[in-house]
């Protein structure tokens, strides 16, 4: 299934070229990180001189916590880096492998996260995975309100193909009993 970008914002070239890099890159590197025990999910979070400032992959079995999405890691390291709660001054920009779900909306809207880009939607990763990413009525327009740019739908194939190869082998999907 090939996806149209989706932007909250006109759509700026540069922009888009250095996010499918920055994605593609990560999904390549996801299989090693899945290798030795993370989830199947990757972000990165650079400041707006590209440079690095936090990668974290989904941690969720590996270090027993439910919140241990790949942002929230990422948005965790990032802060404790740069010794703040707050990271708007910073101007940074946080990629990931995946849309975000529910509850790491709520945790890149906190954070002061200026800019995010995903790759696979939530609605093809619920497909492949059987995740539940939750509910999230017009989250880019929630997000332009807030002056938060947001771009999706970036180098969608490579991500999925990383997703089936996750469940092909076998590894856990990690779900709460809804019985
Ligand atoms: C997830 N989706 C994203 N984007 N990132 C994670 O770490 C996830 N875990 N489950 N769904
Ligand atoms: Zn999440």
């Amino acid at each position: 299934m090939t996806d149209t970008v989706v932007a909250n914002e006109k759509i700026n070239p540069s922009k888009l070229e250095r996010a499918k890099e920055i994605i593609l890159g990560l999904q390549q590197e996801l299989p090693y990180y899945i290798a030795g025990g993370s989830g199947p999910f990757l972000a990165a979070i650079y400041d707006d001189k590209g440079h690095l400032i936090a990668k974290e992959a989904n941690s969720v079995i590996n270090e027993t916590c439910s919140h241990n999405h790949a942002e929230m890691n990422a948005i965790k390291a990032a802060e404790k880096a740069l010794n703040t709660y707050d990271l708007s001054e910073h101007n940074l920009r946080l990629y990931v492998t995946a849309e975000p779900c529910i509850m790491c909306l709520g945790g890149i809207m906190w954070s002061g996260i200026k800019e995010v880009y995903y790759g696979v939607p939530s609605k093809s990763v619920e497909q492949i995975t059987g995740f539940d990413e939750g509910f999230k009525p017009d989250w880019l327009e929630e997000f332009k309100k807030r002056n938060i740019v947001v771009y999706g739908n970036i180098e969608v194939a490579a991500g999925e193909q990383v997703l089936r190869d996750y469940i092909t082998a076998g590894n856990t999907v990690y779900q709460p009993d809804r019985d």
